[in-house]
């Protein structure tokens, strides 16, 4: 199974960016890095997909503050950012595709790829909001590609914690850290994952909702 798996360049003054890490680590799959700017890492990203021809495509970003792996179901038309991106564009209210429908869902059989990550030894779940910044951008730009231009391929978003060193100055004997996870075992999970989503083609029928 063809496999490409994108990461991200640092952003908000970061040095490193786990996921860019993360997917360097997966055996046997093409990782492409994609600048955090709006408009320009779909454009990296259409044209990893048209240089690789894979099957399945995982775009894999940082989510600082969550404590597991997430796998993200749904990605909504609305590019919406708190900060800027590494361009200088801080888009309000603006959509991704101008006249696309307001969500994709993921194509990559969610449950099944959270199990998968779980039985690797990660703690996963899934995820029913992939912000509004440039993971959710790319994550409706890729579904859209798949929409219009190509088909075969099954995709899908999944969002890491920040590694251990991003943290070490935070907090003090009193006061946490945010969570954090070494990018050897977020890249464990990518690797169950791009398993999973070759093989399931039928997603499992589990409960993964959430009340809020
Ligand atoms: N995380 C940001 C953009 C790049 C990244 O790694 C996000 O969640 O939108």
């Amino acid at each position: 199974m063809r496999a490409l798996l994108a990461g991200f360049e640092p952003f908000d003054g970061a040095t490193v960016n786990p996921s860019w890490e993360a997917v360097r680590l997966v055996p046997g799959a093409h990782a492409v890095l994609l600048p955090c700017v709006f408009g320009a890492a779909t454009d990296r990203l259409r044209a990893a997909m048209l240089e690789h021809g894979p099957e399945v495509v995982v775009c894999v970003g940082q989510a600082a503050g969550r404590a597991d792996v997430t796998v993200e179901r749904v990605a909504i038309n609305l590019d919406d950012a708190r900060i800027p991106d590494n361009a200088g564009d801080q888009p309000v209210d603006r959509p991704v595709v101008p006249g696309g429908p307001a969500a994709y869902f993921a194509t990559l059989p969610v449950k099944a790829c959270v199990a998968a990550a779980r039985k690797a030894g990660v703690p996963a779940s899934v995820s029913h909001s992939a912000g509004t910044f440039v993971c959710n951008h790319v994550f409706y730009g890729l579904m859209h590609l798949i929409a219009t231009e190509f088909p075969q391929v099954r995709g899908g978003f999944v969002h890491v914690p920040v590694a251990p060193g991003q943290v070490l100055d935070q907090g003090g004997p009193s006061m946490p850290s945010m969570p954090s996870m070494p990018v050897t075992m977020v890249a464990e999970a990518l690797t169950a994952i791009v398993t999973a989503a070759g093989l399931v083609h039928d997603d499992l029928r589990l409960t993964g909702g959430s009340l809020h």
